[in-house]
């Protein structure tokens, strides 16, 4: 890492008054918490283990940053907040559905997630891929019933179904799979970020804006700061996911802690160190804040996420 890259990492920044803050992320996040439980399934009579199963996977925890950022880039855009709630609980369906699979003993072979014990542990393996089916299908049809004009709509739906394919979330799962056990260069693992976590952080993003803007020339600005925001803010959130796996325990962080060191998994901490892991989200986070500036006082809320997020790794 270069010196002037350090430097500009240590600047201070200053930060607006936490108050303001705590509340605006309070609203959004019992605002989703609200809407996922009126938007998954409940039933009236009959085998209920499935339905119970998904809401169990959803709701009560985790951080909802993928939320989190979707209002702040639809706030920014002007957005309305329903057309955002519903985006975004579309959003943490198909995050918690990851999540689901990511845990089962085919992939990541995990027990413990949000403090709980994980769906294929609490209830069985079929279970678990059946819920991260469903809530697949379920984020799909929040989508389709959104309260959007129909173009807005079938935007939104569009860029969920790209983010989690085969060049987004599915993909990079595949190349981290592939690679346990190996070592990686640092582009292979950047590229692989970008599409395993990336791909889901730079969508909520873009979800929130497209709930009112047309993806057209007179907007282009606006998208290429959020792909700027997002680069740099979806790297920095998977760096301080690998920092926080040696240095927090599973306590604290509700998930089994050591857990890619024990599966010799390449990261950012055994790729570069946990020094300059630190300094490159540093770096980030001064970089996602700087992509921001043409937006003004609306990029606050974008803001206030990337000191958050940076600050969780620092931690
Ligand atoms: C096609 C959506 C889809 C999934 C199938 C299993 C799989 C392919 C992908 C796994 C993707 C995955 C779990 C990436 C990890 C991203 C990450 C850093 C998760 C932790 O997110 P947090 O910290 O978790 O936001 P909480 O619990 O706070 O929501």
């Amino acid at each position: 890492m270069d010196c002037a890259m350090d430097r500009a990492a240590r600047t201070p920044i200053r930060e607006p008054p936490a108050v303001e803050e705590d509340a605006w992320f309070k609203n959004v996040v019992d605002g989703v918490e609200r809407t996922l439980d009126t938007c998954l399934p409940v039933a009236e009579t009959g085998d209920t283990r499935l339905l119970e199963a998904m809401r169990y996977a959803t709701l009560g925890g985790g951080k909802r940053i993928r939320p989190l950022l979707c209002h702040a880039a639809g706030v920014a855009c002007g957005a309305p907040k329903d057309a955002l709630d519903a985006v975004s609980a579309a959003l943490e369906m198909i995050h918690a559905g990851s999540l689901v699979h990511d845990d089962l003993p085919a992939m990541d072979n995990d027990i413990l997630r949000r403090g709980k014990p994980t769906v294929h542990v609490k209830y069985d393996e079929a279970t678990a891929i059946l819920v991260g089916d469903t809530l697949q299908a379920q984020a799909f049809l929040t989508l389709s019933e959104s309260p959007l004009p129909a173009e807005r709509r079938t935007a939104v739906i569009r860029e969920l179904a790209a983010a989690i394919g085969p060049f987004g979330v599915a993909g990079g799962q595949f190349i981290d799979l592939q690679n346990v056990g190996r070592s990686m260069t640092l582009e292979r693992l950047e590229q692989m970020h970008l599409m395993k976590t990336g791909a889901l952080i730079r969508a909520s993003l873009r979800m929130g804006a497209l709930c009112i803007l047309p993806e057209d020339e007179d907007d282009a600005s606006t998208y290429s700061i959020l792909a700027e925001y997002g680069h740099a803010i979806g790297l920095a959130f998977q760096i301080g996911d690998d920092i926080l796996d040696v240095t927090r325990s599973s306590a604290a962080l509700g998930k089994t802690a050591g857990k890619d060191a024990a599966r010799n998994k390449p990261t950012y901490v055994s790729t570069l160190g946990l020094d300059a892991s630190r300094t490159l989200v540093r770096h980030l986070r001064h970089r996602a804040i700087a992509a921001l500036r043409p937006l003004g006082i609306n990029g606050c809320q974008l803001r206030l996420i990337a000191c958050r997020i940076a600050n969780l790794a620092a931690a």
